[in-house]
């Protein structure tokens, strides 16, 4: 009841607006004035509502700075991490106060320059030296910021260190599943067509280097300063792997494998007191929208010490373990199916005869 009258407030409103215009219209009209022509005081007003936007906008900047600053993620936890954000720092220390100067020289100059009849523009067409300013200092600029950043993502996404640890991080709608190298610190092959609902990371059972895998799900256990890489898989649509408070990310692409490297330099339990936050958790996310999940496609990371990660990881199945049961009765099955198979034969052969 109560939308049915917004709704009718809302159209009186409008047919009285378009009423009150129609009436400016006829009174322009009976003047004997062009209501088309804009006048010296239109063009003002417009100058001085444009100071006013610009104002606001600027303001809305500063005021988000101050009031949401401190849901900015934490202090980096990784190595690389620190680096990133200093990049990140410097590239906000060069486009932060040229934002500022921009929006006011736009402001100062729409303002000043505003239409008036009286005044005639001067003809400048060109100006080499100008020009050259304005090219070359932001060419040296950008360029100096992204071969820098290229730099990084290289380090990052690069050959990774010989004794890095070996996660496959696996993704699919709507949950991630982490694969441990186990003792060989190789990861098994893999591929889509061994999926099954028993081996859903489509693992080979034929490459020995699979059966000291492990397969864990809800939790992913990294020991603190120990560098470990990361395979990402996808196994239906584009994700994205996204570990903010270690300041990584990489797509996880069906089809291919994509990589980063990382070591993380803060435990959960440091992190806790870090941020004050007794309930923090660090989160492996996924950044890609990828359906209708998508927003609950995540997955708590725990950093802690050496030997705590040991322990957790030693009491996890290997794929061996998981997976022979399931092969050993996969063969009781075809083998009973068999002799079904030849007693039916054998049944159904006198009939024939
Ligand atoms: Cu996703």
């Amino acid at each position: 009841m109560i939308n049915l009258l917004i709704v009718i407030v809302l159209i009186l409103a409008i047919l009285v607006l378009a009423k009150v215009v129609r009436v400016l219209e006829l009174s322009t009209d009976l003047k004997g004035e062009d209501p088309s022509a804009v006048t010296d005081s239109d063009n003002r007003t417009q100058a001085k509502l444009f100071v006013v936007g610009i104002f606001a906008w600027l303001s809305f900047v500063v005021y988000g700075v101050f009031a949401w600053g401190d849901l900015m993620l934490p202090v980096s936890a990784s190595e690389h991490g620190v680096v990133t954000d200093q990049l990140m720092n410097i590239t906000w220390m060069i486009i932060g106060p040229m934002f500022f100067l921009c929006h006011i020289l736009l402001m100062v100059f729409t303002y000043k320059y505003y239409y008036r009849k009286e005044r005639t523009a001067t003809f400048f067409a060109h100006s080499t030296k100008l020009e050259m300013i304005w090219t070359v200092i932001p060419t040296i600029v950008l360029t100096t910021l992204i071969v820098y950043g290229l730099s990084i993502w290289q380090q990052i996404t690069g050959d990774a260190p010989d004794d890095a640890i070996e996660i496959e991080l696996y993704a699919k709608q709507f949950d991630w599943s982490a694969r441990y190298a186990g003792g060989d610190n190789v990861l098994g092959k893999s591929g889509y067509r061994l999926i099954t609902s028993d081996n859903p990371l489509g693992v080979s059972s034929e490459d020995p280097a699979a059966n000291d895998d492990k397969i864990v799900r809800g939790e992913l256990h990294i020991p603190v300063g120990k560098p470990i890489v990361f395979k990402f898989h996808s196994r239906d649509v584009l994700h994205s792997a996204y570990m903010p408070h270690f300041r990584a990310q990489m797509n996880c692409v069906p089809g291919m494998t994509t990589q980063l490297h990382m070591v993380p330099t803060t435990t959960t339990k440091e992190m806790k007191e870090i941020t004050g936050n007794e309930d923090f958790n660090y989160l492996l996310l996924c950044n890609k929208i990828c359906g209708a999940a998508h927003y609950n496609m995540q997955m708590d990371i725990i950093v802690e010490s050496e030997e705590d990660y040991a322990a957790w990881l030693a009491d996890k199945k290997t794929f061996a373990e998981t997976n022979a049961p399931k092969e050993k009765a996969a063969v009781v099955v075809a083998e009973v199916a068999e002799e079904e198979h030849t007693e039916e034969n054998e049944s159904a052969d006198p009939a024939a005869h």
